[in-house]
């Protein structure tokens, strides 16, 4: 009985992650599991996180993200300067070459939400766009998880 109840456990485990897994297609390019961190009550700031496959042969480029959110999203970038991680709005946004991908993820790119108008609570989810300047503009949802690390990575702001 042990064994079986063992089997039904990780049974619900592969359940639960193939419904946490989302993506979505647009053109050649594929946008898989965008996902957002719980904030504290009182921050202005939150992030979110994706990735951009593109299938096609020819480059394109993530030029805006919208949510409502916030009262502004950009698209940021995480470097050491002078020894000090900062991050850096990407005004051309960012090229997602042909038959390769661009990962936004913690401590890297990102999706910058600035002027949050209300928490962004765990086990929630809010609605983004997401423009492309060759395949255009796709609805998106991101899955928000608790806080963790890297997320001190925005005091710079
Ligand atoms: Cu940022």
């Amino acid at each position: 009985m042990i064994r079986f109840r063992t089997l039904a456990f990780v049974g619900a485990l592969a359940v639960a992650s193939l419904a946490h897994a989302h993506a979505y297609e647009l053109g050649d390019l594929t946008i898989d599991h965008p996902w957002s961190r719980a904030t504290p009550a009182a921050a202005p700031v939150g992030a979110g996180y994706l990735v951009v496959t593109n299938k096609g042969r020819t480059d394109d480029r993530l030029v805006s993200a919208a949510a409502g959110i916030s009262a502004k999203v950009e698209i940021h970038e995480m470097a050491i300067v002078d020894g000090v991680m900062r991050m850096r709005a990407l005004d051309q946004g960012i090229v997602v070459p042909a038959g390769g991908k661009v990962e936004f993820k913690p401590g890297g790119y990102h999706i910058m939400f600035i002027g949050l108008k209300q928490p962004i609570a765990k086990d929630s989810s809010f609605k983004g766009t997401l423009t492309f300047e060759k395949a255009g503009t796709v609805e998106v949802e991101y899955k928000v998880q608790g806080m963790g690390g890297g997320a001190a990575g925005h005091s710079g702001h």
